[in-house]
């Protein structure tokens, strides 16, 4: 491969500074020897200029008019489909995801951006009558100040998207710290902001590590708010230095996510949604579907079927236009998929399909994992609890509806779920009783759209929700405001009960 080499740095107030020290190595993960960038090793002097940039920036755009600050994040859509293809091919090359699906993460970001730039125009707060006369009441929503923003490498442009632009249409300013797997899809998108006119100091980005880098813009003092998306164990502890020291989080962490299929369901509208929900991006989504949990009336027939659907599964390189299943990111998740096999072999599940690295003549330079399907999985078993995050799918059989939906919250985490039934009755118990975040009826659990909440409940996150008007929550504050129009003293709870 040929490509040149792409030289990522620092983007601080509005320049891009070469880093001052020593570089790191983004490498394609369909073929190793393809190195797509360099990236600087950014250490605390970096982030504190960024987070310096940031806060006085601060000053000023946060009087921007929301509406005027809307027809920047407009224009960042806008180019964002004008280099709509670029950007796919990069993320391909550098993310691995098939073309089909990079596109999807660009349109991802469009839409949030077109999005997120119709809220500068509305951004409502509330009035409300006083208790007392001449009196008036409203809320408004007011920035939260210097806003982190930790985004990972499974969706490299539709994160960083969907976190920068809301806080930035609520007059935050931010700092963007992209995953070391994927700094040169946030540096093309540097490029960007940076045309569509934000001011200086506005979005600032720092590569680097997540434990030299990442940590010290946690802990930067100046900093207001985290938002972070990763692993549990990650955001754990980034959740506790928000805690120590005061700073405001929304955590988006892990998934173990399940599909549902009754025994009235359309078996093959079930079976596509489980293919793409379970092999999508290599199952490299914290929506992915990794449980599917089958009624005993059906579950042969759709395992036959599954099976026959996934040996036709194309695996290849992300660039590849053929390929529907593409690499893993790195080495170490492809050992860490390889040992969770190990344990699904230990606790007696049966692999039906895959189970083993790829490494075939044109995949043996990648970080390739099999589309596994495995059979006799039972509730208490860990590769039934716990995310994996590959092309790995268990199959949990049931016999009535109740212990299907029982199976299902049966896991730490609470993100994406799915049901595949025919009965509305039972259609809207599964909304009620099931402990997810985003639950799917008849449709896959990966797919969620920019102007609705997303995000998840117990271990999965800290409560908040990102997108849809729920992200204005997370990066504003409300303030409240009381108007005495009377000329005198009014005593709230005294004169007005007297
Ligand atoms: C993620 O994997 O962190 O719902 C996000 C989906 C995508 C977003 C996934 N729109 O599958």
């Amino acid at each position: 491969m040929t490509a040149p080499l792409i030289e990522c740095q620092n983007y601080i107030n509005g320049q891009w500074v070469a880093a001052s020290g020593e570089t790191l190595e983004s490498r394609n993960p369909s073929d190793w020897r393809d190195v797509v960038a360099t990236f600087p090793r950014s250490s605390a002097a970096d982030v504190d200029a960024a987070v310096a940039a940031a806060r006085k920036a601060f000053k000023s755009w946060r009087l921007v008019p929301a509406p005027a600050r809307a027809e920047i994040i407009y224009r960042v859509g806008e180019l964002l489909l004008q280099h709509k293809e670029k950007l796919a091919q990069l993320i391909s090359r550098e993310m691995g995801k098939p073309l089909t699906e990079a596109r999807g993460d660009v349109q991802e970001g469009i839409d949030c951006a077109l999005y997120m730039a119709g809220e500068g125009r509305r951004m409502f707060g509330q009035t409300t009558p006083s208790e007392m006369p001449n009196k008036f009441a409203m809320t408004m929503r007011i920035p939260v100040g210097v806003c982190a923003l930790i985004t990972p490498w499974n969706f490299p442009v539709a994160i960083p998207c969907w976190k920068a632009f809301p806080a930035l249409i609520c007059g935050n300013t931010v700092i963007l710290k992209p995953a070391e797997d994927t700094p040169t899809c946030v540096h093309y998108l540097s490029q960007l902001f940076h045309k569509a006119g934000l001011p200086n100091g506005v979005v600032n980005i720092v590569h680097g590590l997540g434990e030299e880098t990442g940590r010290a813009l946690v802990e930067h003092p100046d900093v207001n708010l985290v938002s972070f998306t990763g692993s549990s164990e990650t955001g754990a502890e980034v959740g506790s230095v928000c805690g120590r020291t005061h700073k405001r989080s929304c955590l988006e962490m892990g998934g173990k996510n399940a599909q549902i299929v009754m025994a009235d369901a359309d078996l093959q509208l079930a079976l596509d949604g489980a293919v793409w929900g379970a092999f999508g991006t290599s199952g490299q989504r914290c929506t992915a579907t990794s449980r599917l949990i089958l009624h005993r009336d059906i579950k042969e027939e759709f395992t036959n079927l599954l099976l026959e659907r996934v040996h036709q599964l194309r695996l290849g390189l992300g660039t590849d236009p053929q390929t529907e299943v593409g690499p893993l990111i790195n080495s170490a998740q492809l050992q860490r998929v390889n040992h969770y096999l190990e344990i699904a072999r230990a606790e007696g599940t049966k692999v039906l399909t895959g189970g083993e690295t790829a490494n075939t003549e044109n995949l043996a330079h990648g970080f390739f994992f099999q589309p596994t399907v495995l059979d006799r999985v039972t509730p208490e078993m860990r590769v039934a609890k716990e995310e994996i995050f590959g092309p790995v799918v268990g199959l949990i059989e049931v016999d009535s509806f109740e212990e299907a939906i029982a199976i299902l919250n049966n896991t730490p985490y609470g993100l994406s779920s799915s049901v595949y039934t025919r009965d509305v009755n039972l259609a809207f118990q599964a909304m009620r009783d099931i402990e997810a975040g985003i639950t799917y009826i008849n449709g896959p659990t990966i797919g969620a759209e920019v102007h609705l909440p997303f995000g998840g409940m117990k271990q999965t996150g800290n409560g908040h929700r990102e997108v849809g008007t729920a992200a204005l929550d997370v990066f504003t504050e409300w303030k409240t405001v009381y108007v005495d129009y009377s000329g005198s003293l009014q005593r709230a709870q005294i004169d007005n009960r007297d």
